[in-house]
């Protein structure tokens, strides 16, 4: 009986535990101090990043530039749980108008403001925010911003940093990163346990970030618990088809026929296994695009057979070139961390110093290597 009864006793005691961290660290941040996180669990982070959300007047919501589906996704479900909860969130990406006319199709995108020094200095509320929220961004440094903004921005307290990035650097007060296939399967999850409801328009922004980063519930870390968020979502109004569709896979006509050159550029091993191609300005501009509008390389490089590893180099600026990596077993991540980028296991990035063919000559020489160490 004993035995039977000690989980549930030190559940409750773990429990009451965390209440009293959470009135602890109400009092502090009411104080302005930000409590130290030292050994905190995860379910300790959890539970703070819940306290926080429902304390927060004014939030601020930020992701990476270059917004893709997921980071624009997750921080306009966020704002819907804030609205929800009579908040004033503001929303705010670095560049928002560069955003192309397919993700403009998630609802809520209009509420983004760009993420500038005068947001930050006179914000729209006098008293200013109470709070950061940093979603589906590893490092400050993928804000886009120079360094006063970032700066301005992390000297806002509370950061709290709520990602599923492996290589995130943990920069932020509160560092809730989760082993989830989506930020925006992250925010579900706390939509769950603030138990707010979400609008149809939050679930169809939540929605497209889950089938975007999945590309449509296929990668490895599509859990069953992804596809009970996804449901969760369609019972709200969180299609998988329509606007998540159309964010997944509408490639324009000119972005197709760029990824029919780069397809036809591409080079691989012997075994096949190891696949590589570069997209130039020159291939770009040939199609009336420039090289950043590309759309899809790495995926259609991933799906050949018998491919293992892809790699898409883009001429992103003269001396400067974009890396995409892609696996379908050996981790990449870490060889995108040598040539100083980040990302998932299986799918990161860099952007690297140095003309496409110096560059693409290192990153598929290590890429061997790690092929060979791995299999
Ligand atoms: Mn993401």
């Amino acid at each position: 009986m004993c035995v039977a009864l000690y989980p549930q006793l030190s559940q409750n005691v773990y429990q009451g535990w965390g209440y009293i961290c959470e009135i602890i660290s109400g009092s502090c941040l009411r104080y302005g101090w930000v409590p130290i996180q030292g050994n905190m669990t995860q379910s300790d982070k959890r539970r703070s990043v819940i306290a926080h959300i429902r304390r927060s007047r004014r939030p601020l919501l930020v992701s990476h530039s270059n917004p893709d589906p997921d980071s624009l996704g997750s921080v306009i479900g966020l704002a819907d749980v804030f609205t929800a909860l009579g908040a004033a969130p503001v929303v705010a990406v670095h560049k928002p108008d560069t955003v192309d006319d397919v993700l403009a199709k998630i609802p809520g995108l209009s509420q983004i403001v760009p993420l500038t020094k005068n947001l930050l200095e006179s914000p729209p509320d006098a008293r200013g925010f109470d709070a950061v929220f940093a979603l589906d961004t590893a490092t400050p440094e993928l804000l886009g911003v120079d360094d006063e903004i970032r700066e301005a921005l992390l000297a806002v307290r509370p950061v709290i940093n709520i990602d599923h990035h492996v290589t995130n650097s943990f920069y932020g007060n509160v560092n809730y990163v989760v082993d989830a296939a989506a930020a925006a399967e992250v925010v579900w999850t706390l939509v769950a346990d603030l138990r707010v409801s979400l609008s149809v328009e939050g679930a169809i922004a939540l929605q497209a970030g889950l089938v975007a980063d999945t590309l449509g519930f296929q990668t490895r870390d599509t859990r069953p618990r992804t596809l009970r968020a996804a449901a969760a979502l369609l019972d709200i109004g969180g299609e998988t088809s329509g606007v998540a569709r159309q964010v997944l896979s509408s490639r324009t006509y000119e972005a197709s026929r760029l990824l029919g050159a780069a397809l036809a550029a591409a080079e691989h091993t012997a075994d096949g296994r190891l696949i590589w191609t570069t997209v130039t300005a020159e291939m770009a501009s040939d199609v009336g695009l420039a090289v950043g509008e590309a759309q899809g390389i790495p995926h259609a490089l991933q799906d050949i057979a018998d491919v293992v590893i892809a790699a898409v180099f883009y001429e992103s600026d003269p001396g400067n070139t974009r890396v995409s990596l892609r696996s379908h077993g050996p981790r990449i991540d870490h060889v995108a961390a040598e040539f100083g980028g980040g990302g998932h296991a299986l799918a990161a990035g860099a952007s690297v110093e140095g003309g496409v063919r110096k560059v693409s000559e290192q990153v598929v020489s290590r890429l061997k290597e790690v092929l060979l160490i791995q299999g």
